[in-house]
């Protein structure tokens, strides 16, 4: 294959010549490709086969033990001025970046093959959807790309109608974590990730492109590119509301979205359209559209059951690659919380020895194309998108957060977002259990100012004609032994349907300075065993805690300094008031 984009080619070649690959090979995206990799990877040790005849195609990838996991310092934003990447990226001026990057991929694709993977962010025929070219010297990533992303040849075509794409050059280099970049120039289109075969590193469609150029390229056209999970949810009369909401990495964003109704929510279908990134238009008639650019899942494994996500349970027992789990008697991959079976051998390929450490990696997970959820909706294909009834933020709190509140209008809702704080979790290298803020999850992966990014959230109310409402939700709630206050998992359905009936106007709502709180009675809380005291916690606002809260919140804002709009400024003052 080659191309008859100029811009594209001429790029290959000079990547070419300065990592000096032995071959390089264009990828077509087809099975025969697909399947041919694996092969490959099988002799060379890259995969390892899993048992075919309960696991069939099922396929397991151990990584470098110190390449496990998204590493957020090594991670920048390149823009010609500091402030236009802001305090929430580590800054890099270009020049200094691209020298830095340039040495380190000389020469680096020696003895190597170079794979050019052309791929497209959402459907192939959606205005909605980006196209980028990934060039990386991993045979690991080129099939997690094919699952993760529309990759080949219909990809291509669509660059070279169109002439614009991203930029990917990726090169495990020899995974010195001292040695590790993952480099982003938004000004450019352009990526550069060296040093990590990790998902988030690697995988340059995902995190690098989806999100952080993405956002940046959303703020100059004037549409959002969010860390959030799209769901369809059907009521028995057959109504559907489609939902976004964002949730910090390892936070349930793939449970949620693939959420089985409990039987006591007779009727009710849920239906997956993506798991973690949304992209979000408005469209002709002022209405915000969402599409999920991706088209697999890169979920985490540990703590997948039947009991908290069948579907993507039954969706890993073929077709996958596992990364970083362990493996039991019977050569089946095996993780914490996912039978009463034993683990034989480790994360990193060493017989168990009881010493207590989890054999499979917290952060281990699956990569499968979306089509084997059970609960596929078929509108992810849909070039139009779906319409957002409602915008729904999160974070792991085990205080202060109530169960679910409204936010009071847009602007409120711009507020909340911003405020979002969140336990820190494995997704990410470095400690776990630390809450931080992660304004609407996107701490990680907003590829420019955060304050200029909430100014682009605060200016919809003037694009759109008809905005979703916006709320806040907490799973997580603790009692003081560290017992989880509510179910969460099937049992969330509660929750959203309490949101539907909210923007459907359908039920009233106590009205408190943080927002709208559902009344009891107004929860279907039907065989579930949540006694009145638990039920109040989960729905009190504490008010002495939330002046603290948002005090925290405002020495927070003042880090962005004077960039902070004016009117999240204004609102975050109206709710300090009101706590008094
Ligand atoms: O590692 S990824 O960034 O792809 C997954 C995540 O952390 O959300
Ligand atoms: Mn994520």
């Amino acid at each position: 294959m080659t191309t008859s984009n100029q811009a594209l080619q001429q790029w290959i070649d000079e990547v070419a010549n300065m990592t000096q690959p032995d071959r390089i090979v264009w990828c077509d995206g087809s099975e025969a490709e697909y399947r041919s990799l694996v092969g490959e990877m099988l002799e060379t040790g890259d995969l390892i086969e899993l048992n075919q005849e309960t696991h069939p195609n099922c396929y397991l990838h151990r990584s470098d033990p110190h390449d496990v996991a998204r590493v957020e310092h090594l991670t920048f934003v390149c823009t010609e001025h500091a402030e236009d990447a802001g305090p929430n990226n580590n800054w890099m001026h270009p020049s200094e970046a691209h020298a830095q990057m340039d040495s380190l991929f000389d020469g680096c694709m020696q003895g190597r093959t170079m794979y050019v993977i052309p791929y497209c962010m959402g459907p192939i025929d959606s205005p909605y959807s980006r196209c980028g070219v990934e060039l990386t010297d991993s045979p690991y990533v080129a099939i997690n790309m094919k699952l993760m992303t529309r990759m080949g040849q219909a990809a291509l075509e669509r660059i070279e109608r169109e002439g614009k794409f991203v930029r990917g050059l990726h090169s495990i280099g020899d995974l010195n974590p001292d040695q590790r970049f993952i480099m982003h120039f938004p000004q450019e289109l352009q990526i550069q990730s060296f040093g990590s075969g990790y998902g988030g590193n690697a995988l340059l469609g995902k995190k690098c492109h989806a999100l952080r150029i993405a956002s940046w390229q959303a703020s100059q056209e004037g549409w959002l590119a969010e860390h959030m999970l799209l769901v369809e949810v059907e009521s028995p009369q057959g109504d559907k509301h489609y939902l976004a909401a964002a949730f910090p990495s390892a936070c349930g964003k793939t449970n949620l979205a693939m959420l089985i109704p409990p039987e006591s929510q007779d009727g009710w279908k849920v239906r997956t359209l993506g798991d973690d990134i949304a992209w979000l238009h408005v469209d002709d008639a002022g209405q915000l559209r969402a599409i999920n650019p991706e088209s697999g899942y890169f979920g985490v494994v540990p703590g997948t059951n039947v009991q908290t996500n069948r579907n993507a349970f039954d969706m890993i027992k073929h077709d996958a690659i596992f990364t970083n789990v362990a493996v039991n008697a019977n050569n089946e991959p095996w993780w914490e919380g996912k039978d009463d079976d034993q683990p034989v051998t480790d994360w990193q390929g060493r017989a168990v020895n009881g010493s207590g450490e989890p054999a499979a990696h917290p952060n281990s997970r699956f990569t499968v194309s979306a089509q084997q959820n059970p609960c596929y909706s078929e509108l992810a294909d849909d070039p139009a998108g779906v319409p957002i009834s409602a915008i729904i933020f999160g974070g792991r709190r085990r205080e202060l957060a109530p169960l679910v509140y409204e936010a009071k209008d847009w602007n409120h809702g711009v507020l909340i977002g911003a405020s979002v704080a969140s336990e820190t979790t494995a997704a990410a290298a470095g400690k776990v259990g630390v809450t931080r803020r992660d304004p609407m999850a996107m701490k990680p992966f907003c590829g420019y100012n955060f304050a200029d990014y909430w100014g682009h959230w605060l200016s919809f109310a003037a694009r759109a004609d008809e905005l979703p409402k916006i709320f806040h939700v907490n799973w997580f709630r603790q009692d003081a032994d560290g017992r989880f206050l509510w179910p969460g998992f099937g049992e969330n359905l509660r929750v959203m349907r309490w949101i539907i009936d909210r923007c459907e106007n359908q039920v009233e709502a106590e009205d408190t300075p943080i927002g709208y709180l559902p009344r009891p009675a107004d929860l279907d809380l039907d065989g579930l065993d949540l006694d009145p005291d638990t039920l109040k916690q989960l729905l009190t606002v504490d008010h002495a805690a939330w002046r603290e809260e948002m005090q925290t919140v405002g020495e927070y804002f003042t880090e962005y300094e004077h960039r902070v709009p004016e009117l999240l400024t204004a609102e975050h003052q109206k709710i300090l008031k009101t706590l008094k």
